[in-house]
């Protein structure tokens, strides 16, 4: 960390514009005011501290969610700079906290050697969208502070003490009034702050939560860096060989790589691009990839595992079961994208490609029986495709012949408009009657799903192709599967899974949703995809109209309002509906299927890495880590998503 050692100049900030702008259209700044907003502000402050760190000078963050949803932030680092900042005529600390885009990180010879961020606009936003703001320096002997609401300095930065340490320590309560809640997710920070501290070996990142009754607390600090994350993502799934191949390289661009081939069928490649997740992948991937199936290629013709009349194997052969995460830093990074997580510096690819092709070679050669085992894995892969690509022929010639053929189970709506179009993937044959009768035809198409799902998990490409309980979703949804899926395609917006709300229920949703993640991923991605949401109880008494209950506490609240209207309990007749099947046709579009009434749940993927940690866990071999799982997770069961 020593390396990244330069002298800061308080000059160097460069005053750009008002914060009242951020207060006017807080989404350009902290990207959106809902939940997510909410913690990317805290995730702007970390980043600081983070940029401290990589500097070489911090070694512990210690934030805490205090009571009220007050986020503490604390570095050991050297303290924000508190003199007499030149061209503000204001301490460097209070121009950091109100000019916009005064952190230093958009000057050129900022002191820093790359900059994290993806809005890259850090403490003045953070305190032009709180309530108030307190930062607390303890710098040159002493200890300082300042106090700010809505952004306005109401104190100015003074000396309160004397110090010896060094450190910066920032307290905020976000805006109330801008934000659509406070409450921040435990699990959601505890997740982003593991992945810097494995991106950042050493560094040493607590989190505490002081709100509810028993305090929680989680400390990461990773002396293993990028080895710990691959080990981590790898935790449940059988691994190939024991230890990840590790590959760094310093200079201009630092590169670093840790890999891991497990006996999975899919691939994780991870990148960041300074510490940003890049999940629309970019420069530094396409080099990761083009020197990953060089590397193996050559090694693998010149050891003899293809011989002369064999084709090369390609890249996806390589890539299965394959764990990765590349992390580069980059100077002056350029995001593109639908999401702004693209890397388009073109120079990267070609840095990262032949440090690659270098270390890797190097590496393969000097570890045979860990060659082997990949390569075994890739040479099986590669006849799985050719199998796959077979199976997929037929299905496309089948469905190219019967163009109008769709499932024969499928009842299809009339509108051939997919935006407005649903459908309903049910289990069960019965409740597959019911909902046929019950939907509203001009929209709404069900499909039957029935016998035992195929767990995608554990099977490869080859098997799903032409498999008899996945193809008839396939042809439905219409839009291919795998690297063909065309989410243009699609011929409904909706795909609503409608299973029943119970341990079979919850199995046949988490095979459908293994399904759509590993297989049309992109059908997830653009939030198409659904889960129906069963009521649990039904409430009658004559001559009042019926009240369907869908959760526990609903059913509670259900009675207390009864009550309270002079309704008491024991003249209420109650029926727990065991599944759909219970339903008749009016009382399933009533509860489930009206889209005025019914409650759907989107499925969504805020996090890849924690859905394949679900999905590898609840469907793939390793027995002991998904008893914890669920042990840890049953009183969570009711509301399973992803
Ligand atoms: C708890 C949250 N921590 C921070 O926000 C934080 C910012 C920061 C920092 C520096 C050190 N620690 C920090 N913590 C720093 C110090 C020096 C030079 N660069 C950075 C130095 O002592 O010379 N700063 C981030 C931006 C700035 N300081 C600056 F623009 F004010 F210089």
């Amino acid at each position: 960390m020593e390396k990244y050692k330069h002298k800061y100049g308080a000059e160097q900030i460069q005053v750009l514009e008002g914060l009242e702008a951020v207060r006017k259209r807080p989404g350009m700044y902290i990207g959106s005011t809902s939940v997510r907003g909410l913690h990317h502000m805290v995730y702007e402050i970390v980043d600081n501290c983070v940029d401290e760190a990589l500097a070489g000078y911090c070694t512990e963050i210690n934030v805490i969610i205090e009571p009220g949803n007050v986020i503490s932030v604390e570095d050991n680092g050297r303290g924000i700079p508190v003199e007499i900042h030149p061209k503000t005529g204001i301490s460097t600390a209070e121009t950091v906290y109100t000019v916009l885009h005064a952190g230093g990180k958009f000057g050129g010879d900022s002191g820093y050697k790359v900059s994290g961020g993806l809005h890259g606009v850090g403490a003045s936003v953070v305190n032009a969208l709180s309530k108030w703001t307190e930062v607390t320096i303890q710098r040159d002997g002493g200890i300082f502070q300042m106090y700010f609401e809505k952004g306005k300095t109401i104190k100015k930065l003074e000396k309160i003490g004397n110090s010896d340490k060094t450190g910066t320590k920032v307290r905020f309560l976000a805006d109330d009034t801008i934000f659509e809640t406070l409450t921040y997710d435990y699990e959601v920070l505890e997740t982003r702050f593991r992945e810097i501290a494995f991106l950042t070996k050493g560094l040493k990142i607590t989190l505490e939560d002081l709100r509810g009754e028993t305090p929680k607390k989680s400390e990461f600090c990773f002396e293993g860096g990028l080895i710990s994350f691959v080990e981590f993502l790898n935790k449940s799934k059988e691994k190939l060989h024991p230890k990840p191949i590790y590959i760094e390289k310093d200079g201009e661009t630092p590169v670093e790589i840790a890999i891991q081939y497990t006996t999975s069928y899919s691939e994780n490649i991870y990148t960041f691009v300074n510490n940003i997740n890049t999940i629309e992948g970019g420069t530094h991937l396409e080099g990761f990839k083009r020197a990953l199936t060089k590397v193996f290629n050559d090694y693998a013709r010149e050891h003899n595992f293809l011989k002369e009349k064999d084709p090369n194997l390609q890249g996806e052969d390589i890539r299965e079961g394959i764990t990765a995460v590349v992390s580069v830093k980059v100077r002056d990074p350029q995001f593109e994208g639908q999401t702004k997580t693209k890397l388009g510096n073109s120079e990267v690819a070609g840095i990262v490609q032949s440090m690659v092709n270098d270390a890797l070679s190097t590496f393969l050669e000097e570890n045979p029986t860990v060659a082997k085992s990949i390569l075994e894995k890739c040479i099986s892969a590669s006849r799985a495709r050719e199998a796959a690509r077979k199976a997929r022929e037929l299905v496309r010639r089948k469905s190219a012949l019967e163009t109008s053929t769709l499932p024969g189970k499928l009842a299809d709506c009339s509108s051939k408009n997919a935006e407005e179009c649903e459908v309903y993937i049910v289990e069960g044959d019965s409740a597959g009657g019911s909902a046929k009768q019950g939907r509203d035809r001009r929209f709404q198409a069900i499909l039957p799903l029935w016998g035992k799902m195929l767990n995608v998990e554990k099977a490869r490409a080859d098997k799903i192709y032409g498999n008899d309980k996945l193809n008839p979703v396939i042809v439905a949804v219409g839009a291919g599967i795998g690297k063909d899926f065309d989410i243009t395609k699609i011929r409904y917006g909706k795909v609503i899974i409608m299973a029943d709300a119970d341990v079979d229920g919850a199995h046949i949703r988490t095979l459908m949703l293994t399904f759509f993640f590993r297989y049309m991923r992109p059908l997830i991605e653009h939030g198409n995809v659904f889960l129906a949401q069963p009521p649990l109880y039904k409430l009658s008494k004559k001559g009042m109209e019926d009240i369907y209950c869908y959760t526990d506490d609903g059913l509670d609240k259900a009675f207390a309002d009864l009550e309270a209207k002079g309704i008491p309990r024991d003249t209420l007749s109650l029926q727990r509906y065991k599944g759909l099947g219970e339903m008749n046709p009016e009382q399933l579009w009533e509860t489930t299927m009206n889209p005025e009434k019914r409650t759907l749940i989107q499925v969504t993927m805020d996090d890849a890495i924690k859905a394949d940690e679900i999905f590898t866990l609840l469907m793939g071999d390793a027995v002991e880590p998904r008893r914890e799982f669920i042990e840890k997770n049953a009183k969570f069961v009711k509301n399973l998503d992803i």
